[in-house]
């Protein structure tokens, strides 16, 4: 099952000013930065108010990665909403077996070598909903 909301994801076009931007309006910290080649992205982590609650800030590295897809056709914006999974595979299959449609067949490799798999935004109202198997499960999630 979920454990928690892993993070929520934005679509911009620019990462370092979007980074200033939550930093000086919200005073978020930026925790990591990576960039993820197979899913064409450079993205940051950011936390919110000292607790576990994380944005991910998503912007393309390439024109043909599915955030410069979102970019150009709804603008920058909430593109994902993350939940925390123990074990990605089990998650994904547990979802299949519902009906719905997952992107991969395996799990990919998220941040920080976290195991990740989203389910298609049209078999959940409109939302694209990406499961996340950390490197390391910390006590207490
Ligand atoms: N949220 C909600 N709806 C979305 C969406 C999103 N992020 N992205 C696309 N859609 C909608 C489109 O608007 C479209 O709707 P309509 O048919 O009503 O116009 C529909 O889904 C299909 O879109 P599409 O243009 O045919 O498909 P795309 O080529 O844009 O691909 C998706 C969509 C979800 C398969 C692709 O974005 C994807 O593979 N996403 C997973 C990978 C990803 O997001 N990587 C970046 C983050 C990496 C990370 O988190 O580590």
């Amino acid at each position: 099952g979920l454990l928690r909301i892993d993070h929520v994801g934005i679509a911009v076009p620019d990462l370092d000013a979007a980074i200033e931007f939550y930093s000086s309006v919200f005073g978020m910290t930026c925790e990591h930065t990576e960039e993820n080649e197979e899913q064409g992205v450079r993205e940051a982590m950011l936390g919110v108010g000292g607790g576990p609650s994380r944005l991910q800030l998503l912007a393309p590295l390439r024109e043909d990665s599915p955030i410069a897809k979102f970019l150009t056709k709804s603008g920058p914006g909430l593109q994902q909403l993350a939940y925390t999974v123990s074990n990605v595979e089990e998650a994904a299959d547990a979802i299949r077996a519902k009906g719905l449609r997952l992107l991969y067949k395996e799990p990919k490799r998220g941040t920080a070598g976290s195991r990740i798999n989203f389910v298609h935004p049209k078999d959940c109202g409109g939302v694209l909903v990406e499961l996340v198997e950390p490197a390391v499960i910390h006590p207490g999630d």
